[in-house]
């Protein structure tokens, strides 16, 4: 029996395993999944078999017994990135890749977890508000189990292939007139009233499953934790996440250290990074987000608090990028190291491209981005941004004289 509490991050309220709850109901502070460290074995951990987010399961919310919804999820590949590293003065650079994930993003390691969950819990349907891609991941593990399947996308605003698998997933989907922010608002009321089971990134069982990142990672450099790891910052669950995963090494004595996590936000959606550089324990929301990076457009990061401390205390920073920044990093990953991510994803390299001219990253540290999500997600964006294919004839000469 795994024994675990739900507990309130910011009052200490805790919760039973059967309870539906996602904030705190007498502080309205995040949850967090807490384990007595001391009862886990740690060669479990780093002896563990299988692959991917169920490998770990001694670190999951889970009996033994407990049947894992999943798609074969994690297990994605930690790509030592030295041409890219080159281009910008670093030695040791690595990047791995969650958009090679079954379904194209991260989200895929939340949704088992979550969906396990929702299965444990006995639901009766699932619902998300979606800036694309936990949409699509939900849908699919939704698919897998037969619950019906509700999100709310920000109308005119996610990418073309996010929407596609949702739609053939089977979910039912909305076009909300507003924004993200509109549609997490709207989604957890919903939920509340209608016994949906709310599977954004403020379920706290979500990050479970994402902190498997940080296992994967220190297992492929031989538990040696990296000196920093980047990733784009949206709802902040994901670095929240990782974080996580990397303080349970340390508490476990596997590792002796946790990466700088370092947060990247786009230009025109920064509350994390002005609540970062203005020393704040708080974010301003901002009413009108916008940024070419669809996934990371978000005004009110709900796991905000628990960023910043990610941050904070690891001794990372964040910082923001624009959204020409971005575009030439996704350029740069595709072109020097055949790594095809979305835009959102770009923004961590950008960001390490940005402080290290800036000085803040030192050229030998060892680094790790994280690329949330697939090239394929977004092939409209791809479209303005590449020249495109030139019609020619069936001739071999005139191709021929083209190629000049
Ligand atoms: C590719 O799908 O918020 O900081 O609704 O799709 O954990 O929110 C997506 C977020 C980064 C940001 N990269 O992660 C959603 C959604 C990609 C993403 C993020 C997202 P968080």
């Amino acid at each position: 029996m795994r024994e675990y509490e739900v507990e309130c991050i910011r009052c200490g309220a805790r919760y039973s395993k059967d309870d539906i709850v996602y904030t705190c109901r007498k502080c309205d502070g995040l949850l967090d999944i807490k384990y007595d460290y001391s009862e886990i074995d740690t060669e479990r951990v780093v002896k563990a078999k299988g692959e991917g987010v169920w490998k770990y399961r001694v670190l999951l919310p889970f009996d033994q017994e407990t049947k894992p919804v999943t798609i074969n999820e994690g297990n994605t590949p930690l790509y030592r990135c030295d041409r890219l590293a080159k281009s910008i003065g670093i030695d040791d650079l690595w990047v791995k890749h969650e958009g090679l994930n079954p379904s194209g993003s991260f989200k895929d390691r939340g949704m088992t977890v979550g969906v396990t969950k929702a299965v444990e819990l006995g639901v009766k349907g699932v619902a998300c508000a979606s800036t694309g891609n936990t949409s699509a991941s939900l849908a699919i593990f939704a698919a897998k189990v037969g619950f019906p399947c509700y999100v709310l996308l920000p109308k005119g605003k996610v990418a073309l292939g996010k929407v596609a698998q949702a739609m053939m997933h089977g979910a039912k989907v909305f076009s909300l007139k507003g924004n993200f922010d509109d549609a997490l608002r709207v989604v957890r009321v919903l939920c509340e009233e209608e016994k949906l089971y709310l599977l954004n990134s403020v379920n706290p069982y979500r990050l479970e499953g994402q902190k498997t990142i940080a296992f994967e990672v220190a297992e492929k450099l031989d538990w040696e934790v990296p000196d920093r790891v980047i990733l784009p910052v949206g709802n902040a669950g994901n670095i929240s996440a990782i974080f996580k995963g990397f303080s349970e090494l340390k508490t476990l004595g596997i590792a002796d250290s946790v990466p700088k996590m370092t947060g990247i936000q786009a230009e025109g959606a920064k509350p994390i990074v002005n609540a970062f550089k203005e020393g704040n324990s708080e974010i301003i929301p901002e009413d009108k987000p916008e940024t070419i990076a669809s996934a990371i457009r978000i005004g009110n990061p709900v796991n905000a608090a628990k960023a910043l401390t990610a941050i904070r205390d690891s001794g990372g920073v964040a910082e923001s990028v624009t959204d020409d920044e971005i575009t030439e990093a996704q350029l740069m990953l595709a072109r020097l190291e055949g790594i095809g991510v979305e835009p959102a994803s770009a923004a961590s390299f950008a960001g390490l491209k940005k402080l290290v001219q800036m000085g803040e990253i030192e050229r030998d540290e060892r680094i790790v981005c994280i690329t949330t999500g697939h090239l394929l997600k977004d092939p409209e964006r791809v479209i303005r941004i590449c020249e495109p294919p030139k019609e020619v004839d069936a001739d071999v000469d005139v191709v021929r004289e083209m190629l000049k």
